[in-house]
Order: structure tokens, then sequence, then C-alpha cells
């Protein structure tokens, strides 16, 4: 079997070695412009050249949950195209989420101010029942933030296309009911695919029906959120704060109003990196099934967009 490793902004030789480790009766390349057709490849962000010159592929498996990226381009329809399950995020993911919302529902930002001016003082409590958060997108990531959101008694709400049961999370499905779930979300968490029905999901309609003093956590994809909107809603007092990982382009640039605002907080795309070696490991758990006949998870759906 012969093993293609092409992943833009991403160390190969990591890769190829632990993949050569896991896998040692597979010939492991990072790939080069010309190289021979390879049977599969582990990607990430690769160029289209990359997919015209490998003809011979069976199985596209990505290095990451979103498959955005790699659905612009133009792949043949019978190469099976796979996501990590999960890689080592889902733990980072939560807690990530997690922080985020004990940060600003326990006012440690304003803890950190106080010290920083000698203050020692309290806060009265703010009661939990009053920031139900809402996850939308209850995928193998979604379901954990919810699940690990909910232990600490938060009301938990979670929308997505299809019906999801989730323990503690109150679900709310498909289109009918996003307006529903918006109303009764107080802390709303982007944990979408990025999909044409998903992009600008957060926009002045939607975020101004969460409940006042809202705040949103956006961990999935910048283009799910329209900054602009987020700006106007944060001004007017309607929303309290925001906690953003991602954004439209990245880095964000220089001067975006993000990088000063004072209700929101940043950080470099990295509520959950991905782990190399859990990563490997699942793989080539999924190449070795896929080799015996054997179904695999994490197929993506090309229609559906995830
Ligand atoms: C991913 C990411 O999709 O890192 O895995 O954003």
């Amino acid at each position: 079997m012969r093993i293609t490793f092409c992943g833009t902004g991403t160390k190969a030789d990591p890769w190829v070695d632990a993949l050569r480790a896991e896998l040692p009766h597979a010939s492991v390349t990072e790939w080069k412009p010309g190289d021979p057709p390879a049977d599969h490849a582990v990607v990430w962000s690769p160029p289209q050249q990359f997919i015209d010159e490998q003809p011979a592929l069976k199985g596209i498996f990505n290095i990451g949950a979103g498959v955005d990226a790699l659905l612009k381009l133009r792949i043949p329809a019978d190469v099976m195209i796979v996501r990590i399950d999960d890689g080592g995020m889902a733990a980072q993911m939560a807690e990530f989420v997690v922080h985020a919302i004990t940060r600003h529902v326990r006012e440690l930002d304003r803890y950190e101010e106080d010290i920083r001016r000698g203050a020692w003082e309290f806060r009265k409590p703010r009661p939990r029942e009053e920031f139900p958060v809402g996850v939308m997108g209850l995928g193998v990531l979604g379901k954990r933030v919810a699940q690990a959101v909910a232990q600490f008694d938060y009301p938990v709400l979670g929308w997505s296309r299809t019906p999801k049961d989730v323990a503690g999370v109150r679900s709310f499905t498909g289109p009918g009911q996003f307006d529903d779930f918006l109303r009764a979300t107080r802390i709303l968490v982007c944990l979408l695919p990025l999909t044409d029905e998903t992009r600008d999901v957060m926009n002045t309609r939607t975020l101004s029906l969460l409940q006042p003093g809202g705040y949103v956590i956006n961990v999935a994809r910048g283009a799910h959120l329209v900054d602009e909107d987020l700006i106007a809603l944060l001004d007017s007092g309607h929303l309290a704060g925001a906690a953003l990982d991602v954004f439209r382009t990245e880095p964000l640039p220089a001067g975006h109003p993000f990088w000063k605002h004072p209700k929101i907080t940043i950080t470099p795309h990295t509520s959950a990196r991905t782990l190399r070696d859990e990563s490997v490991m699942q793989i080539a758990r999924k190449l070795r099934a896929f080799e015996r006949g054997e179904p695999i998870a994490g197929v993506v759906d090309r229609l559906r967009g995830y």
C-alpha cells in the first residue's frame, strides 16, 4: 500500500514517521509534485494540484475535524473522504468551552482587572440557571462539549440537523426549531460544520434572538459568523461578549476590530489541536479496516458537506 502525505502548513516528517511506525507494510512518503500515484492520502488543506496528480487514490484521510477546505477541491466522486472522529480533540474542545463559559459567568476577566489594580473585591455569584448554554452542532465534538457543560449544572440545549439524544441536553432539531433554540439560549456555542447552509448562521437576526446579555463562543469556522453583526450587537448592549477562536481570515489581519474590542476575547484557532499520535493510530485503524473491506466511521457525505 502506498500512502502519500500532504499537509499545508504542517511539518511532514513527524507525520510520515508516525504513519510508517503504525503501518510498517505500507510505503509512506511526503508528496512532491510528479510523485507516482498512491493508494491513499493523509492530508490537511492540500492544493488542487495534489488531487489532480494522484489519479489512483482510494481514500483521502483528513487530519482535522472540518473538511470544508477539502470539499472546495475537485475530487473524483469515487474517492472516499474520511475525517478524524476525535484525534484527541473532543476533550480539548470541552475544556476550552467550559473555560470560556466559566471565565464569563464567574466574571474571572473582571477579577483579573481588579487584581491588576490591587483591589480585593467579591462579586455576587450569578445563578447558573440564568445562563442556559446552547450548543449548535452535536457531532463528536459538540456532543462532548454539551455533556461537559451539563456536568457543571448549566441548563444545556443542543441544536442539530437530525434528532440527537444526548443525556442532560434539551434537543432541538432542524430549521423549524432553530428560533426556539436561540430564544432559550444565553450562551451560544458554535460547533457546526461549515457548509452552504451554515455559512453566516450567526448574524443580526439570529443573534438578536438570544436572551439579553447573550454571549457567543465560536470554535468552528470564522465564516459561521458575520463579524459586523456581532460587533453591532455587542455595541448595542444586547450581547455581553464573545470568545472567538476562529476567523474568516487567519491569522486575523492586523487592524481587525476583533483584536481590540473590549468585549471580545480572541485566541489563535487553538481550541482543539489535532494530536498526531492519536490521529495516526485512528487513521491506521481505519486503513486496515478498509483493506479488509469493513465499514469505517467518519466517511464524509459530500452532499451534506461533512
Ligand atoms: C479542524 C480544525 O477542523 O483544526 O480540525 O479546525
